[in-house]
């Protein structure tokens, strides 16, 4: 039985969003699709923060999913945050999301549901910039919407 889950993504802004999550089972990779609007054309990190709070908006939900202490980097690199999903890319009308990533997971101890995706106002350079932040963040500026990863049919 495929495991399924969904986020929907808000903020204070005009940036909305709906991703599905779906993974065949224990251990296969996990399959992101769906729809973010109202970004800026181009690149925005995009990343499963730590906790599911969104109590006081996006920040509430911390740093990067980090469960192996990992430093954060790109998603095909060794070095990783568990939550490190990369960039999404922008068009003038919209924003498709498709990922397939073999680092997340939907089951166990280290499962994402319960914890928040965010989306960034700015490129998340992969720990390759340089910046202070490159290492911890990627340096992709402001939370613009947020939501908890949740169970779904
Ligand atoms: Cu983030
Ligand atoms: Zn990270």
């Amino acid at each position: 039985m495929p495991i399924n889950a969904c986020c929907v993504l808000k903020g204070d802004g005009v940036v909305t969003g709906v991703i599905h999550f779906t993974q065949e089972g224990p251990g296969a990779p996990v399959k992101l699709s769906g729809k973010i609007t109202g970004l800026a054309e181009g690149q925005h990190g995009f990343h499963v923060h730590e906790f599911g709070d969104n109590s006081n908006g996006c920040v509430s939900a911390g740093p990067h999913f980090n469960p192996s202490g990992k430093t954060h980097g790109a998603p095909q690199d060794e070095e990783r945050h568990a939550g490190d999903l990369g960039n999404v890319t922008a068009t003038a009308e919209t924003c498709d999301v498709n990922i397939t990533d073999c680092k997340i997971t939907l089951t166990g101890p280290e499962s994402i549901i319960g914890r928040t995706m965010v989306i960034h106002a700015d490129v998340d350079d992969l720990g390759k910039g340089g910046h202070e932040l490159s290492k911890t963040t990627g340096n992709a500026g402001a939370r613009l919407a947020c939501g908890v990863i949740g169970i779904a049919k």
